[in-house]
């Protein structure tokens, strides 16, 4: 009984002195708004200790990505975070409402042209390499070109294997959603050969845990916070971000923020998982779940599941999250 009961504390010692995680935050952040929530995030939780925030990689091609990027991690105090961007030319190139705040002197920074910016595959390989070994939870959460290339890389795999705990991605539908039980989400669509590479060729033994379409839509930002509770300083990047994008009549749901939440958070029971099993990337871009059993092995996939607590829950933790003050 007594050594049940060390055990027993010893677990929850273990759990609770955990150490921390260390994030890359890998975005797509060009078309949609979510991106800016979910980086503005990443450094609410670095800024509360709650993760160490590494760098951020950048998976798809706009000018202005870079420089964007450097803006907010500057609003946000960490004006020298490494920015990696895809040099990747089947990458798809976007367009965007928001980047131009990156032109604008109300958002000083100094990084100026995605020429300035690291190579993403290289700034993803010198960062893994410098960690401990299992420490690393990669956030991904726009199409897979950096992932893919970072797993077709020299010894790229086995780097994977060696330095990465959790790749906590948002891609792909696991359940009915958008009035289909057959979505084909954008993360995948928008690159299915870099999403087939991922789930075809990434570690069996490093988890990867899918937050499908159906989990962010069933979390709409609040608008009313964006107009409420983000006044504290005369220009606020991500308000102005939200605004030339969504406007302020929409709740842009938070398909990005919940892969924040799920890395950093993964045992505070914001979301559930699904049984183990594998996500085939079909080439039509449906992401197709296996659980396993006698015909599948793998156990290495998993996708969040969501009760109406834990709906209630995660989008109360990212709505505080998002509009957490800068800590500088
Ligand atoms: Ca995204």
């Amino acid at each position: 009984m007594i050594m049940r009961t060390s055990l027993v504390l010893f677990a929850l010692c273990s759990s609770l002195f955990a150490e921390k995680p260390k994030i890359i935050f890998d975005t797509d952040i060009t078309g949609d708004v979510d991106d800016v929530l979910a980086l503005a995030m990443c450094h609410s939780l670095a800024d509360r200790g709650a993760c160490e925030l590494l760098g951020v990689t950048i998976s798809k091609v706009d000018p202005l990505t870079a420089s964007f990027v450097d803006a907010e991690n500057t609003f946000y105090g960490r004006p020298d975070l490494p920015i990696g961007v895809t040099r990747d030319p089947s990458a798809q190139k976007r367009q965007s409402k928001y980047l131009k705040l990156a032109d604008s002197p109300d958002y000083p920074h100094d990084l100026r042209s995605n020429d300035q910016a690291r190579d993403a595959v290289e700034l993803l390989r010198e960062l893994l390499t410098k960690q401990p070994d299992h420490s690393v939870s990669i956030i991904s959460v726009g199409i897979a070109s950096n992932m893919a290339n970072l797993v077709k890389s020299p010894g790229g795999v086995a780097l994977i294997k060696q330095k990465v705990k959790l790749l906590s991605i948002m891609a792909g539908a696991f359940a009915f959603c958008n009035h289909t039980n057959y979505h084909l989400e954008a993360n995948v669509i928008n690159g299915v050969g870099f999403m087939q590479t991922v789930s075809d060729q990434w570690p069996e033994d490093v988890p990867i845990v899918w937050s499908g379409y159906e989990i962010g839509e069933a979390l709409p930002f609040p608008r009313v916070v964006i107009q409420r509770d983000l006044d504290y300083t005369p220009h606020h990047i991500v308000k102005e971000a939200y605004l030339l994008h969504s406007g302020p009549e929409h709740d842009r749901p938070c398909w990005d923020e919940s892969s924040v939440l799920y890395a950093v958070f993964p045992e505070r029971d914001f979301f559930g998982l699904s049984q183990p099993g594998r996500v085939k990337v079909l080439d039509d871009g449906f992401t197709r779940f296996t659980p396993k059993g006698k015909t599948q092995v793998s156990t290495r996939d998993r996708f969040l599941t969501m009760s109406s607590v834990q709906q209630a829950r995660a989008l109360e933790a990212i709505m505080q999250l998002t509009i957490q003050p800068p800590r500088k």
